[in-house]
């Protein structure tokens, strides 16, 4: 009762008395009109706006993991092994830095439960390591490394955790507040905190019940202007670990505040924070019009789109060779900061504590395309045509590179039109647009468009834009554009607007790949008349290697690498392809998984050998069905050993062949057996690979024949049970 009449008093209160929040109530009677007005006046409270501003982040998922070669550990790691003899916490900092980023997240415990400083209140620590001689601090270490820097710092502190004993009982709650109190108070300014959302059993083979709340009030006590993030109020988890967030993207969401919250909020007489209880918000429909109709509240709930650099988040040394490229962070770029988002890269250091050289070049490569392409606004000239402009925030604002002054439209028209008519004829292949999300987020339907001789033609078009919406297309050639905001919440407002021209970018078709007699392999750059140079040798090309002028020929194994120069004088970043020649012919072969393809046919006969990590692109994959291969040395071959391998990794139901059984032909037609193996099961439940061979005695012949039974269905035991199992082969060797 006495929360029903505070509540009474508190909610007038905090409609009324703020035009502008980062919470609004709607009323049972408010029309669809008042609830656009309100949702068109949330905005970010101070430390989600300049969260927001960050734009970059990254991870650093770094812990037991890293030395077991897992992703999601035991809760019983021998601690002997962790010793990152190497590590350097300021060259992590540094090469963050350099590449752009902002603020760095420390995973100090993952689900194990191994904590990567100090705890009083576990043993499974830093501390019973050698690392240091158990006075190592990984947490303190990297927080200093970031304060020298100027890098903001926070921490990924896992609520799951397999080894703590009270896990599972109140009594975790309290263990867990602990902890963090720890890292609260010990370390300085923490700018975030990550909490995962993962709830696995515990030592006792219970689940807990968080305490999310309590959690939240003490970070607020300890740290005020800390953003909280995922299983937090502050930040959502955009809902996908891909880099790639939604087209329409809202930063205004229903919330599902309690009165809990509220009450505690208001008696701090703060602006509410966004106060809630954690839920799935991986929909695609998070924040339209529809869903808003229905809400009882409204917050200010803005997404972190998180991603790895490599396929894991901890490092493999296996994913070397998978490290993403700069021009896929690229894209991840326009795809999270360009959708509305923040990005959170992770960037796993390896057993001895570094970030690895492919990263580094990855990441600084990425560094050269946002700053060659952001360099230079193209987009100077003078606004004319305008719809309407309200007097202090005129259409010209929307070029003058400030996020804070903008354009916003007269009395009530919700939607607007402008034309920048350009100083000069520009050529561009970006284009950005932002909102001043301190007025709200209120676009919900615009247009872009560019003087095409005669007339005008679509260049680019969205829905929402929010704090900074991006786009990448073919080159565009004019002197005039216009924008066109076709609705709006309310008034839009424009902050800034820009044209770019990226460097260029090169592509091969076909892209790398295995090949029988020979192939021929074309270079495309997206800036027309580009020049492009090659080397086919695997060492860097310049202006006075080979030029390209057409399709080039390949018959042997072969790494082409490209560069191109387009005419503006911007260059692109050097870009490898490998074509692995094929050894023999491939006769026949059963039908091998559309996903798992190693490559195409060739795949097992490339010279390429895949690691024990199933994604990496070298595997075949046969789901529930056999492997069955005829090769042809297309004439007689002295044959004295035949060796085929197989992945064994039961967590992604692969499993080894029941059977290998070798065959040998003179003429494709009669095969004689040689012999029959059964792999060696270990028993582990960690991936590894198997090679099965057999000795031929020195025969002569021209065709082989390997059968690798599949067994089928997943086996008594095993979590899939009865579901297809995975038969998965990379690479066939004849000695
Ligand atoms: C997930 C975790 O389970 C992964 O291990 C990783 O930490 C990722 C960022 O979040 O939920």
């Amino acid at each position: 009762m006495k929360k029903i009449i505070l509540l009474i008093f508190i909610l007038p209160l905090i409609i009324f008395s703020q035009n502008k929040s980062n919470i609004v109530f709607i009323n049972q009677n408010d029309t669809p009109t008042e609830i656009i007005y309100k949702a068109a006046n949330v905005i970010p409270a101070k430390h989600q706006y300049e969260w927001q501003r960050l734009e970059l982040t990254a991870f650093i998922h770094f812990g037991m993991n890293t030395f077991m070669g897992l992703e999601w550990g035991r809760k019983d790691f021998d601690l002997s092994i962790f010793n990152p003899v190497s590590i350097n916490t300021d060259h992590w900092v540094k090469i963050l830095k350099d590449a752009g980023f902002k603020l760095i997240i420390l995973t100090a415990k993952h689900h194990d439960g191994f904590c990567l400083w100090p705890s009083k209140y576990t043993d499974y620590d830093i501390e019973n390591t050698p690392y240091k001689n158990g006075k190592g601090d990984i947490v303190k270490e990297l927080a200093e490394s970031c304060r020298k820097e100027g890098v903001k710092f926070g921490i990924y502190l896992s609520p799951w955790d397999m080894h703590e004993k009270t896990y599972g009982t109140d009594d975790y709650n309290k263990y867990f507040r602990n902890q963090l109190r720890e890292l609260l108070t010990n370390y300085g300014k923490i700018s975030e905190v990550w909490f995962d959302g993962a709830c696995g059993e515990g030592e006792n083979g219970k689940k807990q019940i968080y305490d999310w709340n309590s959690y939240y009030k003490l970070i607020r006590e300890l740290q005020p202007d800390c953003i909280i993030t995922n299983m937090g109020p502050d930040v959502r988890w955009v809902g996908t670990e891909s880099g790639y967030g939604r087209k329409t993207e809202w930063s205004v969401l229903p919330g599902n505040i309690s009165d809990t919250d509220l009450i505690a909020a208001a008696s701090q007489q703060k602006v509410l924070d966004g106060a809630f209880i954690p839920r799935d918000l991986t929909e695609d429909d998070l924040g339209s019009r529809e869903k808003i109709f229905k809400a009882k509240s409204l917050i200010w709930y803005p997404a972190e789109i998180d991603v790895s650099i490599r396929p894991r988040w901890f490092y493999h040394k296996e994913d070397d060779n998978l490290v993403k490229s700069p021009e896929k962070l690229f894209d991840i770029y326009f795809n999270s900061v360009g959708l509305n988002g923040v990005l959170l890269l992770n960037v796993p250091p390896n057993k001895g504590g570094l970030i690895v050289e492919k990263d580094i070049i990855s990441l600084n490569g990425f560094r050269y395309l946002i700053e060659n392409t952001f360099d230079k606004n193209l987009a100077t000239g003078t606004v004319t045509n305008i719809s309407s402009e309200k007097q202090g925030n005129e259409a010209d604002l929307i070029l003058d590179n400030n996020n804070e002054t903008f354009w916003t439209t007269n009395g009530s028209d919700s939607t607007a039109v402008t034309v920048i008519s350009l100083d000069t004829v520009r050529t561009f292949n970006c284009a950005m647009l932002q909102e001043n999300i301190l007025e709200g987020q209120r676009i919900e339907k615009f247009l872009l468009e560019y003087w095409n001789k005669n007339h005008w033609e679509k260049f680019a078009e969205g829905t929402t834009v929010g704090y900074k919406r991006l786009f990448k297309f073919n080159p565009v050639t004019t002197s005039r554009i216009r924008i066109i905001i076709e609705q709006s919440r309310t008034n839009p407002t424009l902050s800034n607007f820009g044209l770019y021209l990226s460097p260029p970018s090169i592509s091969f078709s076909p892209p790398s790949s295995t090949f029988k007699d020979s192939i021929e392999v074309n270079i495309d750059c997206d800036i027309p008349d580009s020049k492009i140079y090659y080397t086919l040798d695997g060492s860097l090309p310049d202006s006075n290697s080979m030029h390209y002028n057409g399709k080039i020929f390949i018959d042997s194994t072969t790494i082409i690498t490209a560069i191109a120069h387009s005419p503006n004088g911007k260059k692109s970043l050097p870009v490898s392809a490998k074509y692995y020649k094929a050894k023999y012919e491939i006769v026949s072969l059963t039908e091998y998984s559309s996903v798992y393809t190693g490559g195409g046919k060739y795949a097992l006969i490339n010279g390429v050998h895949g690691s024990n990590y199933f994604k990496d692109g070298n595997w075949q994959g046969y789901h529930g069905n056999n492997l069955e291969i005829v090769l042809d040395f297309i004439e007689n071959k002295r044959i004295r050993k035949i060796s085929a391998s197989f992945l064994k990794d039961i967590n992604a139901y692969i499993f080894l062949p029941d059977s290998v059984t070798f065959y040998l032909s003179e003429d494709g037609i009669n095969f004689i057996k040689l012999g029959s193996k059964k792999p060696i099961d270990t028993g582990e439940d960690k991936a590894e690979i198997q090679t099965v061979s057999i000795n031929t005695d020195d025969i002569n012949c021209r065709y082989i024949k390997i059968e690798a039974k599949n067994i089928r269905f997943c086996p008594e035991g095993h979590i899939g049970k009865g579901s297809k199992a995975w038969l998965f082969a990379d690479e066939i060797t004849v000695e």
